[in-house]
């Protein structure tokens, strides 16, 4: 029986070798070859860590250590020591900076990806998968790598598309823990891989082989690996016409993803995101995340009989007139959401949060909790924010914008607003607001 499986086995091994794509002639492109796959992984190691570091960061400003909503990606491993740190409130661009970064590198990266997967296509096709357990081992690190890439890129674009059916699908979790293959992948990789790319661009060198023509490009040398063609085609691109196809392609992704955190004026060239649609220019006509409506605010929990309850050492119940009367101030902020959109600069009128901690008796809270009237949603309804962002003098509890009340859509009767902070935690709809010491 094992006999026979045996020769099974190696029946169908024998078979596959010849088959389409794992035949070696099958690959006939001229320009494929270390050269390429060595300049691909290089574009990716430059583009990679940035697009992975700005995500870490965007943990970080989610303030995770303070619970609650903060904190969707408990076990957070090796990757505790992001939890804890004080997320600053300046540059007040700060968190627009890099989240947009890591947005729109993010969307660069499917040509960069797919371009890296051709070069090294041949490779995938060979039979038997592996020849030593250290080549099984490689394969089973591009196997994460690849399939890590493809599930980091699958969400993100997902979740920045705002589709309904997934709007409520785990995609903090996913992300972040999807994360762990793909860099576990991208590490083995690279500390196997490293001084193989090295190796391939210096055998023809970076600049000289940029440097060649179509009629100057020939195939690479046969190699030990599959990259090389046995029958190469005659080329009809030269390897510097192909690198401009696919970093024009990637250029044109980010040209058409920048857009949107540039602000409304740019806002039209972000034809693919759904937050492109320009929302007019009234005072209250910049993006809206969720609408009121979507979020079932009821006419009557904003009437005149809306109360700010205020806690602390005390307990008050503050009006909107009662709000108004205090001292008011303008900060002008952007909406920077993670999906990777910002508005421009918005001037937002209210009060300042620290003269509502200073009215509760809590100057030094540790923390405050803000708590909104929408019911849907879970993760929307509350956010917690630091010290450091509720003492910061342009941190507002907003009732107005650009001249004008808030509009309902932006939060009215009134709305968290910190320079720096991911959009999501400016919590609108505003009923309470709890000044807490450590737990
Ligand atoms: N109560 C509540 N507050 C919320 C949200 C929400 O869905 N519900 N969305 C948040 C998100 S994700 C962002 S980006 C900002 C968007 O604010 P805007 O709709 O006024 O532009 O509000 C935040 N505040
Ligand atoms: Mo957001």
């Amino acid at each position: 029986m094992a006999e026979n499986d045996k020769g099974l086995l190696r029946r169908i091994g024998e078979t596959l070798r010849d088959w389409g794509p794992f035949r070696r002639d099958f690959w006939y492109s001229p320009i494929r070859g270390p050269w390429m796959a060595s300049f691909f992984s290089l574009l990716l190691l430059i583009v990679l860590p940035i697009v992975f570091i700005t995500g870490l960061i965007d943990h970080i400003a989610w303030n995770p250590d303070l619970g609650g909503t903060n904190n969707r990606t408990p076990d957070m491993g090796l990757l505790g020591f992001l939890t804890g740190i004080e997320w600053p409130t300046r540059p007040i661009w700060l968190y627009r900076l890099t989240e947009g970064i890591h947005v729109v590198l993010g969307i660069s990266l499917i040509p960069l990806v797919f371009a890296k997967l051709w070069s090294i296509m041949p490779t995938l096709y060979k039979w038997p998968l592996a020849d030593s357990v250290g080549q099984a081992l490689e394969r089973l690190s591009i196997l994460f790598l690849i399939g890590g890439i493809f599930f980091q890129i699958f969400t993100g674009l997902i979740y920045i598309q705002n589709f309904v059916i997934l709007h409520n699908f785990k995609f903090n979790q996913l992300h972040f823990y999807g994360n762990w293959i793909f860099i576990a992948g991208l590490v083995l990789h690279v500390l196997v891989k490293f001084p193989v790319m090295v190796e391939g661009l210096k055998a023809r060198g970076v600049r000289k082989e940029l440097e060649k023509s179509l009629e100057e490009t020939e195939p690479e040398p046969r190699e030990e690996g599959r990259l090389v063609s046995t029958d190469p085609a005659p080329p009809s691109i030269s390897r510097r016409g192909a690198i401009a196809v696919v970093a024009g392609s990637a250029l044109t992704m980010i040209a058409l993803a920048v857009g949107q955190t540039l602000g409304q004026r740019w806002s039209w060239l972000a034809i693919l995101s759904p937050r492109a649609q320009s929302p007019g220019d009234g005072p209250n006509d910049f993006r809206v995340n969720k609408t009121a409506k979507k979020a079932e605010i009821k006419p009557e929990q904003v009437g005149p009989n809306w109360r700010l309850e205020l806690v602390g050492n005390t307990s008050q119940m503050l009006s909107r007139e009662d709000l108004l009367a205090m001292p008011q101030y303008t900060s002008s902020l952007p909406i920077s959401c993670l999906e990777g959109w910002s508005t421009g600069n918005q001037d937002w009128e209210g009060v300042r949060l620290r003269d509502l901690a200073e009215m509760a008796g809590m100057p030094n809270a540790e923390k405050v909790l803000f708590e909104s009237l929408e019911s849907t949603d879970a993760a929307a309804r509350m956010s917690f924010m630091r010290r450091n962002q509720f003492q910061d003098p342009l941190s507002l509890l907003a009732l107005r914008v650009n001249g004008v009340d808030l509009s309902l859509d932006h939060g009215y009767p009134a709305r968290a607003i910190v320079p720096a902070t991911p959009g999501n935690r400016n919590t609108k709809w505003i009923y309470r607001m709890t000044f807490m010491e450590e737990a």
